[in-house]
């Protein structure tokens, strides 16, 4: 009992530096996709109906621990069945056109192998179920520059060759 109440006032001293040098981070995000022509307008936007139809949900969630160690997962539902998506963290919100989302972001800036994978990138690739269900995880060991990752792009095929057939505005957070 003692021993326990020790270990706790231990860890909660340990927990408030890691909170003072580098804050921790989670968010919970969700959205109906709709295209870019809707009246009112969604932070999901789908470009390509086929692969994303209207309707078509997305929830995201980012886990950014006090040492800058990161978590996202991405779930979808309402997709085409059996279809093999790409998707990524890109740098800037969503727009009424695909572009508008920019590059990817990239934890070390670069345009060659070494920078375009998914160890220096957030990449989110999966497959949608019978019942147009997804969900990916991506796991790394640093954290988002702060206002620099804005959006999730999901893309016609996994890897990086794919269009972008829809995206989703999210506010990523991470240090400065
Ligand atoms: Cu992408």
């Amino acid at each position: 009992m003692v021993a326990a109440v020790y270990t706790g006032a231990l860890a909660a001293a340990l927990f408030a530096t890691g909170t003072a040098s580098t804050p921790g981070f989670t968010l919970d995000a969700s959205g109906v996709f709709s295209p870019p022509t809707a009246t009112v307008a969604s932070k999901a936007v789908t470009y390509d109906q086929k692969l994303v139809p209207a309707g078509a949900l997305i929830n995201v969630r980012q886990q950014t621990g006090p040492g800058g160690a990161t978590t996202v997962e991405l779930r979808v539902a309402g997709l085409k069945a059996g279809h093999q998506y790409g998707a990524h963290i890109h740098q800037k919100a969503c727009g009424a056109k695909p572009d508008a989302a920019g590059k990817h972001y990239q934890d070390k800036a670069g345009t060659d192998a070494a920078h375009v994978n998914n160890k220096n990138e957030a990449w989110l690739d999966f497959k949608a179920d019978a019942n147009g269900i997804g969900h990916a995880t991506a796991r790394h060991g640093w954290a988002f520059r702060k206002g620099q990752a804005g959006s999730v792009v999901i893309h016609s095929e996994p890897g990086t060759k794919g269009a972008r057939a829809a995206c989703f505005t999210v506010p990523f957070g991470g240090t400065s």
